[in-house]
């Protein structure tokens, strides 16, 4: 792995909070968001490689989600292509077991399955985090090892469950002119044009140099959940054969004092709506979805 970040100018990454599961209990989510600072949550102690990977497909093996297909011949030039396939398959069935290369990869929100994501995390999340209300989402992410994200933000707060694999998380804080926005004409401006903070090119983008003394860089093992708060940068990498976790996405009015971010969620769902772009609905069962 390249640790250039890691070793920009001599400065460490700035540490994690680590807390307990009492420790996050006793908070609970509201102060943790409250507090507005990137957390390492220890939920549970870690488990054999395979374990989680299990109880998902046992969990959720036959629900339908979203597979992001990335056409790897004309890289980061094309949109995905977004099919629903049943979760089993993804982890079973070629070509997805056989193409670990980041083409195919599943985010698919998944808060009509209620059951399942408590089964699958040991609490009744539904009651802890607020995922049932409008445009806020529970979501299952799976990938394999050849993952390598683009930096980019999100417009939510974001409680990030590790469930299977470790996944390298380097994290900045808010802000636009450090990270190069594109203009919006040229395409989503979460996405930041300094695309690998992991190797970045300071000399090009010289004002990056005071995000990145401000990053935060950690490996998430299973068992761990990382909040983070909206607006904050992050690059995220697999690093194992597979990985899984499951987010709650959560609106917060936090965002009222952020209005490039707000523009930003504005401009997305624009976009997305009138160019039909997947929107992260969840599947809908003939019986409404299941509670
Ligand atoms: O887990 C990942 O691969 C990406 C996570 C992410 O980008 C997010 O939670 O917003």
């Amino acid at each position: 792995m390249n640790d250039t970040a890691s070793a920009f100018l001599g400065i460490e990454s700035v540490p994690f909070p680590r807390l307990s599961l009492d420790e996050f209990l006793a908070w609970g989510p509201d102060a943790i968001i409250r507090a507005d600072v990137p957390a390492v949550i220890d939920v549970f102690p870690p488990a054999e490689p395979g374990f989680y990977r299990s109880a998902v497909i046992e969990k959720l093996g036959d629900t339908n989600v979203a597979l992001f297909t990335k056409d790897r011949t004309k890289e980061n030039e094309t949109r995905a292509e977004v099919t629903k396939i049943p979760l089993r398959d993804f982890f079973e069935s070629e070509p997805y077991k056989s193409n670990t290369d980041g083409t195919y990869r599943i985010v698919s929100n998944i808060k009509n399955q209620p059951g399942a994501i408590n089964d699958l995390l040991g609490f009744d999340t539904g009651s802890m985090f607020d995922y049932h209300a409008p445009l806020n989402s529970a979501n299952v992410w799976a990938n394999y090892d050849g993952l390598r994200g683009r930096n980019h933000f999100d417009e939510f707060e974001n409680f990030n469950f590790q469930l299977e694999g470790r996944k390298r998380f380097i994290v900045m804080p808010p802000g636009f002119k450090n990270y190069y926005i594109r203009s919006v004409l040229r395409g989503y401006a979460n996405t930041s044009e300094t695309i690998r903070v992991d190797n970045p090119d300071v000399k090009r983008f010289p004002r990056l140099a005071a995000a990145l003394a401000q990053r935060r860089d950690i490996v998430l093992e299973p068992g761990q959940m990382l909040y983070l708060p909206m607006g904050w940068w992050h690059q995220v990498d697999g690093l194992d054969r597979v990985n899984i976790n499951i987010n709650f996405w959560l609106h917060n009015a936090k965002i009222f004092r952020h209005p490039l971010i707000l523009a930003d969620s504005l401009y997305k769902a624009a976009f997305r709506k009138l160019k039909g772009f997947y929107d992260y609905q969840p599947e809908q069962s003939p019986m409404g979805g299941k509670k």
